[in-house]
């Protein structure tokens, strides 16, 4: 047993910064390289990490103290080391400390190349300030080879101030933030999450204009009024050429307003190495913890506290949505409780999770399809021979498929990432099938392709088996539309809940022999009634209004679809 002592390293320029954050108490077991103090220079803040492990007998900072290289941190006892061979590696550590601190806390160590001055830069005072662009550079790292980059914190088009995080890296002894060295604009990034970058790698070419800062100023000074000063600035100098390429602050990148946004408030986050590295780890988006340190600074009793919070929300119930009470109906007669199945239980979640999630739109409409009647009924000689029934839905099969080729945005689904859509070159169209057990969805692959005979075998091959429970998975999936057919069944119309991932889904009513108009004449006609219901992210009522139109027209002609 030997106590040690660890002393604030080299701060890399930094002659005094603040003890933030005690990581540690007296008592404490800690291990080689686990975070003791975070401390913070006017510019950005560093953990200290343990040179050994060991257990904490005393603490000597404070947290808020201010202190300096050489202060003393705290004391281990360390098992089974002697003396000398400690002080060696305490020394040793504290060079490592040192090139965490000469990267992230001191500005003057962030290396800036200018690579290209406008020519503006000679005119006149009266002319309005030209824009440099610098580079900013990965600095000196002390001594590692190579760092990875693990958060980038900015994007083009984003204004940042003087001292601004650009990136995170970590080494394997720490992360480090690399602060802007100037305030401007970031006109480019010349790297990559999980690039390996080294000393002097470009990082990001950040424009600096007059202007810009006049801008900046005035953001951060009065937001109400962000266009003031740059038009008073204007006002004062009309023969002044006009400012060079835009670095075109706010609104050049309207289109990306929200992803600057999000960046923005992921620079705004007030929190360590340490505990950024434990939300990466943990996948927690720190904009979304409230900080409890001084002014709002994240701790990571903040984020332990956030992940239990989440962790124990009630599942498959969201905050606004109030739960239904529990009721004894056993109170009001005689009640007979029967466990569901397992397919009912799967069918109730799905339904659940797309009432949820979709945002449903149903339309409804009418297909006049007296001529497919009697072009169907024509074949019943050949389906007998044949020992074929075909019914409606084979050609709602077919009209549908041809109507989801004239309409791509029915034959898509939203990318996961929220921000795409998937638009599917194929066209495989599932059907509701009512059984014993509970709705089930088989699906018929290519429907374009085939024929009215072959789809009304697959669709009874693929309902007896439904009812048999005899479906593999695999007939099951892959669908891009669904229709849900109750005609044979009864109604004059229902609304469908979207089978998601599919953006759509066709209800099917029974037909109705209805007086209809054609041309001047009252004629009996059979109706058949369609509920379309859709995804409303990813289609639009004119395409539902487009789609339904195809739809009719088809089934009121089926020789369309041989057009
Ligand atoms: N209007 C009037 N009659 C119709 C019709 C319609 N829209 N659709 C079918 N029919 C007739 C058929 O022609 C058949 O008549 P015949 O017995 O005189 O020949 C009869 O209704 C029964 O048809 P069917 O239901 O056996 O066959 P289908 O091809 O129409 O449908 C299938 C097959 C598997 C889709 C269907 O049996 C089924 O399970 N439907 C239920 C789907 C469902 O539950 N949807 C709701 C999902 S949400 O809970």
């Amino acid at each position: 047993m030997s106590k040690q002592t660890v002393k604030v390293p080299d701060l890399g320029g930094a002659s005094e910064v603040e003890a933030i954050e005690i990581c540690v108490a007296v008592g404490d077991a800690v291990t080689e390289e686990q975070s003791l103090i975070v401390v913070e220079s006017d510019k950005a803040s560093m953990d200290i990490p343990s040179p050994f492990a060991g257990v904490v007998t005393s603490i000597s900072v404070a947290e808020g103290a201010t202190v300096s290289e050489g202060d003393v941190i705290l004391e281990l006892e360390i098992e089974g080391a002697n003396s000398e061979a400690v002080e060696t590696e305490a020394t040793d550590t504290g060079a490592t400390n040192a090139e965490v601190s000469n990267t992230g806390s001191d500005n003057t160590a962030v290396a800036v190349e200018e690579s290209s001055v406008e020519s503006e830069a000679a005119a006149p005072a009266a002319e309005p300030a030209a824009a440099t662009v610098q580079t900013v550079v990965v600095p000196d790292l002390g001594g590692a080879d190579a760092v990875e980059l693990i958060e980038v914190l900015v994007g083009p088009g984003d204004i940042i101030n003087e001292g601004d995080g650009i990136v995170v890296m970590e080494s394997d002894k720490a992360s480090m933030e690399l602060p802007s060295p100037v305030t401007g604009v970031i006109v480019s990034l010349h790297i990559n999450e999980g690039d390996s970058l080294s000393e002097g790698d470009p990082v990001a070419e950040v424009e600096v204009q007059a202007q810009v800062q006049v801008q900046v100023q005035a953001q951060a000074q009065a937001p109400e009024q962000p266009a003031a000063a740059p038009a008073a600035a204007r006002e004062e100098k009309p023969a002044a050429k006009p400012a060079p390429a835009a670095p075109a602050p706010a609104a050049a990148n309207s289109s990306n307003a929200n992803a600057a946004g999000d960046r923005r408030r992921k620079t705004d986050v007030y929190a360590g190495p340490a505990v950024r590295k434990l939300a990466r780890e943990l996948g927690v988006d720190l904009s979304r913890v409230t900080g409890t340190g001084p002014r709002g600074r994240l701790a990571k009793e903040d984020l332990h506290a956030f992940v239990k919070k989440a962790v124990n929300e009630p599942q498959g119930v969201g905050g606004a949505i109030p739960a239904v009470p529990e009721v004894d109906f056993s109170q009001f007669g005689e009640v007979d409780i029967q466990p569901m199945s397992k397919l009912h239980k799967v069918t109730a979640a799905n339904m659940h999770r797309s009432w949820l999630n979709v945002p449903h739109v149903t339309q409804f409409d009418e297909a006049d399809i007296t001529e497919l009647e009697l072009f169907r009924n024509s074949l019943k000689p050949e389906m007998e021979k044949r020992g074929i029934k075909i019914t409606p839905l084979p050609f709602l099969m077919k009209a549908v498929a041809a109507a989801l080729r004239a309409n791509p945005a029915f034959n898509a689904s939203l990318g996961s990432d929220g921000e795409s859509i998937v638009y599917k070159n194929y066209v495989h169209v599932g059907m509701a099938v009512d059984t014993p057990a509970g709705l089930m969805v088989p699906v018929i692959r290519d429907v374009d392709s085939k024929g009215i005979w072959d789809l009304s075998v697959e669709i009874l091959e693929l309902a007896t088996k439904a009812k048999e429970r005899k479906l593999k998975p695999n007939e099951m999936q892959g669908g891009c539309f669904t229709i849900s057919s109750l005609g044979g069944i009864g109604g004059t119309g229902f609304t469908p809940i979207v089978n998601t991932p599919e953006v759509g889904i066709l209800g099917v009513s029974k037909l109705q022999i209805k007086p209809v108009y054609v041309g001047d004449q009252l004629e009996p006609r059979k109706m058949l009634p369609l509920s379309l219901s859709y995804d409303h992210r990813a289609v639009n009522g004119g395409d539902a209004g487009r789609f339904f139109t195809f739809l009719s027209a088809v089934l009121a002609d089926v020789r369309r679809l041989v057009l």
